[in-house]
């Protein structure tokens, strides 16, 4: 590994030892992974190829990745060896790896899954692509400036990103706009507009590196030539024009994660990466069958949310504009190939495109889509239509043009069944699958938490790594008080280096031993966020009153960025940083209660948290949230939940227990049932002194008295339209906060709790949901390549 290293450093970065700064050993340790990686992946190829095995493609405007470095090394076993090896070459491994810009291609939960998915598609040997998007900009960098929310660009790819393999012959033409023309019985699209699709590969390896699999990262590149003719002329704009258009659509990610972007390059952004991806599939195929009509027994199309159904019409294109097959055979094929999982109920985040836009944009498209909701409705008189009131519906269009189509929780698609696609459902009472969401173990818990993971491995042996039901063994540690001791101190360590990375970067000095109550993920009304800030300001407020009581000292961590023009968001971050920047400096309170909101949550900081939380907000409105995974991360690094009964918590209580999660708030149902009673948000706030003193204070400028009247907005939204019903359950959320209080104080009961939930977490690794996928969605094996030799 060290030869290995230092060659790279030397032949590929062309430094010499002496000279090389952290960047550069960072990139040569990189390359001498990649390196270890390639014959793994190269052998999977092979045997995919000769056993001519189904390949299952998973299409993702998001791949959420976070560093690798420490995830590649993890999966092949060679972390003490680049440990060893950097040490000897005089460096500190650990500030190597810190080193690793976050690969931010994703905003949240969808993408992030993505990439847990990613691991385990290649751990489970699975012949599998990942396709998605090779944005140059990832998701914005978040500061705080008088505690607003600042965006800049994120730029990791200004520095040399080491995993990829460009793959300049593999390229598509894209095309946008112009006319279709139909003669001879055939449709020919001329459009107007062309760009190149440039493949960039990363090798994935999966645990213990005995499968490899691609992700294969599509970048745009202008189609026409430089224009020399304009440049020599001096018309310099024009020269570069068909370059600019064609980096335009793959600079940047939406960063919006719930509402409909509305913009014309999403569009594009969406058909360029998705046509891209099911040429590339279908020249594969094409490579060596003959049939296109087998398709469907080779190919398997996941669609990651509906960003990418447009693979629908652009498959039923191809069969039927290019390889001649009748329209209703080629739509009836496509729908054999593919499966469509839904990620949010929420409306505003269902996808349509206007016909307008639509048409103009890929007019062949819009002509297909007319087809199949034909189609559909010739087979369904009656059906929910995919075109109505001049919008395409891509949520009906991705339902119509699967085979399955699933939810990521029991609540959720249950709820999938019974209001979206109510109608669908009835008409195609097979189609809804359930598939919980997972993650994977390797990144969640083996490589982000050695403290736990090491103390783990030497209680039960380390087949927990491979399989997360294993962690099971730890029930009967329960009561050893010898082994809680070494559950509670592995926490401890992890809060400790938790309060020195707090003390360098947000100035704060926090209490290990005070609980840290963690809430990460995107800022948004059903998630919350405002009634956990709320809460601690009713804390607060009852500390002052009597500080001399029995209080358990806490410290609230929030992480998370809001959309930028997604203006309640934003001033809830703005709420968090003046309460926070209040009570922080109260000596009343002291080391009582802490708010700390570290700037730019990414994957990186969720690793850094998640191993030191004691307790994990899951306080969405019941309903809302489809799964959640940051709550299963929790669970398994021995934190207790606080949540409500909305996505994957009702799976979690479950199988943790009810008694070791802490659960308040009303059910879906009540939600729903109490949006009915006129005025319930004022009557709620009326009926809680507790609440009605907290919203006066945030009304009246207590939080900032440099503009008091910053909050009336927010505040006054609670009383008359408090859709998300922070006001009603606020009572019971303050309520089960103080029993949590309780149960911390009587700290061995509270490691018991802890260890139950780590212990009760392995069905939640994505290990189970890509089997789900696989025996339910995609008909292939999951047939242990990688495992086989694993458990041998
Ligand atoms: C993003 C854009 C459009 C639609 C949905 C999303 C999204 O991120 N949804 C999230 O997906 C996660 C993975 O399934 C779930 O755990 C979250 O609950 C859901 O909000």
């Amino acid at each position: 590994m060290k030869e290995e290293i230092l060659r790279h450093l030397c032949k590929s970065l062309g430094k010499d030892a002496a000279h090389s700064s952290v960047h550069d050993w960072r990139v040569a340790l990189s390359l001498a992974l990649r390196d270890r990686m390639v014959d793994h992946w190269f052998r999977s190829t092979r045997e995919t190829y000769e056993t001519r095995a189904k390949r299952v493609y998973y299409l993702s405007m998001e791949f959420l990745i976070g560093r690798l470095v420490e995830d590649m090394a993890a999966n092949l076993g060679l972390v003490e060896e680049a440990r060893a090896a950097l040490t000897e070459l005089g460096q500190d491994y650990d500030a190597v790896v810190l080193n690793e810009p976050d690969a931010a291609l994703g905003n949240g939960g969808l993408g992030r899954l993505a990439a847990c998915f990613m691991d385990l598609l290649a751990s489970l040997g699975i012949p599998a692509y990942g396709y998605g998007i090779r944005y140059e900009h990832g998701l914005f960098k978040q500061d705080f400036v008088d505690g607003r929310q600042v965006e800049t660009a994120e730029t990791w790819l200004t520095q040399r990103n080491p995993w990829e393999f460009e793959r300049p012959e593999v390229q598509f033409r894209i095309g946008f706009g112009g006319h279709v023309d139909h003669h001879d019985g055939k449709a020919y699209w001329h459009p107007w507009e062309t760009v190149l699709a440039t493949a960039y590969d990363t090798p994935v390896v999966g645990w213990q590196g005995k499968w490899g699999n691609t992700l294969r990262l599509w970048s745009a590149r202008p189609a026409s030539k430089f224009d020399l003719e304009s440049f020599n002329r001096g018309d310099y704009l024009a020269a570069g024009r068909s370059e600019a258009l064609a980096r335009t659509i793959s600079r940047v990610l939406y960063p919006d994660d719930t509402t409909e972007a509305g913009k014309e390059l999403r569009l594009k952004q969406e058909y360029f990466f998705t046509a891209a991806s099911i040429m590339d599939l279908l020249r594969r195929f094409l490579s060596d069958h003959d049939d296109i009509r087998e398709l469907p027994q080779y190919v398997a199309i996941q669609l990651n949310d509906t960003h990418p159904a447009i693979a629908g019409p652009e498959l039923v294109r191809l069969m039927s504009d290019e390889h001649n097959l009748p329209m209703d055979e080629a739509i009836e094929l496509a729908r054999r190939c593919l499966g469509y999982t839904n990620h949010t109920l929420l409306p505003e985040a269902l996808e349509r495109w206007h016909v307008g836009l639509l048409g103009r944009v890929l007019p062949r498209h819009l002509e297909i889509i007319r087809a199949i909701d034909e189609d559909q409705q010739a087979r369904h008189p009656g059906s929910p239509r995919i075109l109505e009131h001049d919008h395409v519906h891509m949520g009906e269009l991705a339902f119509i043009m699967a085979h399955k189509v699933n939810g990521v929780s029991a609540l959720h698609t249950e709820l999938v069944k019974s209001t979206v696609f109510s109608d669908l459902h009835r008409i195609h009472p097979t189609r809804i699958v359930n598939q919980t969401n997972g993650i994977t173990p390797r990144r969640w818990l083996h490589t982000c938490n050695a403290p736990l993971s090491n103390l783990i491995t030497r209680e039960i042996g380390d087949g927990w790594v491979a399989d997360l039901e294993k962690l099971k063994a730890l029930n009967q540690r329960t009561g050893d008080r010898e082994f809680l001791d070494a559950f509670s101190a592995a926490k401890r360590q992890n809060k400790t280096e938790l309060a020195d990375w707090i003390a360098q970067t947000c100035g704060i000095a926090v209490d290990p031993d005070a609980m840290f109550d963690v809430q990460i993920k995107r800022i948004h009304e059903y998630k919350r966020q405002l009634m956990n800030i709320l809460e601690t300001v009713a804390l607060w407020n009852e500390m002052r009153d009597a500080p001399d009581a029995e209080w358990t000292p806490r410290v609230k961590i929030f992480g998370g960025k809001a959309a930028p023009g997604y203006h309640v968001a934003k001033q809830i971050i703005h709420l968090i940083n003046d309460v926070a920047r209040v009570i922080n400096n109260d000596p009343v309170t002291g080391d009582l209660l802490k708010v700390v909101f570290p700037a730019n949550y990414n994957v990186t900081m969720a690793e850094r948290l998640i191993p030191a939380a004691d307790l994990s907000e899951q306080i969405s409105t019941a309903g809302k949230e489809a799964s959640g995974t940051g709550n299963m991360k929790f669970a398994l690094n021995g934190a207790l939940t606080i949540g409500t009964l909305d996505g994957a918590n009702v799976e979690i209580r479950e199988h943790v227990g009810s008694e070791n999660f802490f659960l308040f708030g009303l059910t879906a149902r009540e939600v729903v049932e109490r949006r009915h009673v006129h005025g319930y948000a004022r009557a709620a706030i009326e009926a809680s002194p507790r609440l009605s003193r907290v919203l006066g204070q945030i009304a009246d400028g207590q939080f900032s008295p440099e503009d008091s009247s910053r909050y009336h907005g927010l505040v006054g939204g609670l009383y008359d339209h408090d859709y998300f019903l922070v006001t009603c359950d606020f009572d019971s959320y303050f309520d089960t906060q103080r029993r949590a209080d309780q149960v911390y104080r009587n700290g061995s009961n509270w490691a018991a709790m802890a260890l139950r939930n780590t212990a009760s977490m392995g069905w939640f690794s994505s290990d189970r949901t890509i089997r789900g996928y696989a025996r339910d969605i995609w008909q292939v094996d999951a047939v242990d390549r990688a495992g086989l030799e694993m458990t041998a």
